[in-house]
């Protein structure tokens, strides 16, 4: 069967600044952890060791050209522009990315720019990071730069990447700096994110740019293990805080009201400011990017919570392993196309069918090297996995849900937070001793599917 997209479907994909660039002024939390815990990152393997796009940025958008992508997403180092967060802006840094997005736009290639993926200023993180609100103003006056300098040759923005993740990373699971487990800091860094998010959306409208803009989440649907109302309510109260933590502020203006009463409930809601209420209802955006790699299931606890224990999601719901489940053993993460299809559902009928895209979709495979046919990468895994999602998402179209294009992540192989090079994810095969950037066989599937705007599967 031929599958087609719509015309002007948007083939693509997305990176990050920190994931990619290498050599940066401007410390983030990312080098301060690493410099003092490199036992932390796999391998010992940190930031600086990159894909190094600061030096390849020419060649490497020849190779998106010939990858067929007509728009791909990127993010700006807030540290590389304003080395201290809130200072002087860095004129190399300008430079860099002036000459980045004209050379997407001349090739042809249209950018799509996150403001923030992941990348906290270490001299931001040191009077608080999220949990200050002079952060929160620091960062819609970096937002704001940005609009500024490349607002006229940027017509899509991305407020953040995936904010939940810095949450649960950095104050719920220990997986990001400063490694702080304390839910109610966690719900004030959530809470000022989407204050952050709602100033910058503020900004860009009182500039009139010609542009649009949103946000880009980390979409998990949570599926229940049956249909028993405690798994039932299991998985409600994950979609809540994983989900609806940010999806309702950014689409309807609002938290959801049970979200804010259960945690009333534990006493674990941030300090809130009469005003917020306002600024949060202006954050709504035009176009929502969603990342999707896993579903979550759920089932109700097996067991009564220790209450000596820190108060964490889990005091509602257990993981549940679905026997049967398709898994991705390298990253530990469950594929399931279908998931693509019942996001976009959901968005279609509980949230007014807003424009959206696929931002993030992929698999990270270990030691690729072993797949290699005549010095080139035979990933036939990763085409099955692409053109499966493609087909969920080509159903989700066909039933009316506006989904604008599909970008994987990511294009080149690249440095991972924790992972550094372990699992890779890319079209482009990247060799770390020498840099020599190899298309893989997805690549050139990818390149073909974006040509025709469609693909055959039986
Ligand atoms: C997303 C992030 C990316 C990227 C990807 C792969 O959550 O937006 O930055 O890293 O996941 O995940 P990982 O690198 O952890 O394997």
């Amino acid at each position: 069967m031929k599958y087609a997209f719509p015309d002007n479907f948007w083939w693509g994909s997305a990176s990050s600044a920190l994931q990619t660039e290498g050599a940066r002024e401007g410390e983030t939390t990312w080098d301060y952890w690493f410099a003092r815990e490199p036992n932390r990152f796999h391998n010992g393997v940190g930031p600086q060791q990159t894909s190094t796009f600061y030096q390849h940025w020419k060649t490497d958008i020849q190779l998106l050209k010939q990858l067929n992508h007509n728009s791909f997403r990127t993010s700006i180092s807030w540290a590389r522009l304003i080395p201290d967060g809130i200072g002087e802006v860095n004129p190399d840094a300008v430079d860099f990315y002036h000459q980045v997005i004209d050379e997407l736009n001349e090739q042809g290639i249209t950018p799509f720019i996150t403001l923030f993926h992941f990348d906290m200023p270490m001299a931001m993180q040191e009077i608080g990071g999220w949990e200050n609100r002079d952060v929160v103003d620091a960062y819609a006056r970096y937002a704001q730069i940005c609009f500024e300098l490349f607002g006229d040759r940027v017509l899509h923005w991305f407020t953040f990447n995936e904010p939940i993740v810095p949450v649960e990373g950095g104050y719920l699971y220990d997986f990001h700096y400063p490694n702080v487990v304390d839910f109610r800091r966690a719900a004030t860094v959530a809470y000022h994110t989407v204050l952050a998010h709602a100033k910058a959306v503020q900004a860009y409208r009182a500039g009139h740019y010609a542009g649009e803009i949103g946000i880009v989440l980390n979409l998990t649907p949570s599926y229940p293990r049956s249909q028993n109302p405690t798994d039932v309510k299991a998985a409600h109260v994950a979609d809540l805080m994983f989900n609806r933590s940010f999806l309702d502020p950014v689409l309807r203006g609002e938290y959801p009201a049970d979200l804010v009463a259960l945690l009333k409930s534990y006493d674990q809601l941030p300090s809130c400011k009469p005003e917020d209420g306002f600024l949060i209802a202006e954050g709504k955006i035009d176009l929502l990017g969603i990342n999707f790699y896993q579903p979550r299931r759920v089932k109700c606890r097996d067991s009564a919570v220790n209450p000596q224990a820190p108060f964490m999601p889990e005091w509602f719901f257990d993981s549940y392993e679905m026997p049967g489940r398709k898994m991705n053993p390298y990253r530990g993460w469950e594929i399931y196309a279908p998931g693509i299809y019942d996001i976009l559902i959901n968005l279609r009928d509980n949230y007014g069918n807003p424009r959206c895209f696929i931002s993030e979709n992929g698999m990270g495979v270990e030691n690729e090297q072993r797949f290699i046919e005549n010095g080139q990468i035979n990933d036939q895994y990763r085409i099955e996995f692409i053109s499966e999602h493609l087909t969920w998402l080509h159903k989700g179209i066909s039933e009316g849900c506006n989904c604008l294009g599909y970008h994987m992540w990511t294009f080149i192989d690249n440095w991972s937070w924790c992972n550094a090079y372990k699992n890779r994810y890319g079209f482009i095969q990247l060799d770390l001793e020498t840099q020599q950037r190899t298309i893989k066989k997805s690549g050139e599937w990818f390149a073909a599917t974006a040509l025709n705007n469609s693909f055959e599967k039986e």
